[in-house]
């Protein structure tokens, strides 16, 4: 099934958002696959970020994400990396839809909470870069004839 990859950025967990975000993925009906807290070396935020790297906001961004612990998640379901995107809401949290994570409880493009991969082939590369294919558990959670169909 469909995966994405989702990161709690430092801002959220130091804003005692993590159990909120993860509330809205858990009862939306996607599945939990991987979940690690981690400190993000710099060769990692880098990798990641390398799409940005000549942007003038890239440095900062780099030094933002590897400032303090990130939660770094696998999420699993139909659909889950568009849908993902929705829940998460707009780059800009003032531009971001009320209801959204980034809506919520964002004020700041700087410090906008969360990543989640932005189409299937980012999220395969971005699974591959932040997880080992054992940190990734594919399991059946008993409610899901509850869920799906
Ligand atoms: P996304 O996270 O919604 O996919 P991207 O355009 O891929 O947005 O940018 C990656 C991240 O870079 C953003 O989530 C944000 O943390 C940061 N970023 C993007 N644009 C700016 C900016 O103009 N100033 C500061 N940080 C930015
Ligand atoms: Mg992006």
């Amino acid at each position: 099934m469909e995966r994405t990859f989702i990161a709690i950025k430092p801002d959220g967990v130091q804003r005692g958002l993590v159990g909120d975000i993860v509330r809205r993925f858990e009862t939306k009906g996607f599945i939990l696959v991987g979940m690690k807290f981690m400190q993000v070396s710099r060769e990692l935020a880098e990798s990641h970020y390398a799409v940005h790297k000549d942007r003038p906001f890239f440095a900062g961004l780099v030094d933002f994400i590897t400032a303090s612990p990130v939660v770094a998640m696998v999420w699993e379901g139909d659909g889950v990396v568009t849908t993902a995107r929705k829940m998460i809401g707009a780059t800009n949290p003032l531009a971001a839809e009320l209801g959204t994570i980034r809506g919520d409880y964002g004020a700041n493009i700087g410090r906008n909470l969360i990543h989640g991969s932005d189409a299937i082939e980012t999220a395969e590369q971005e699974i591959a870069l932040w997880f080992t294919p054992d940190e990734l558990i594919t399991w059946q959670p008993t409610i899901m004839p509850w869920v799906y169909e």
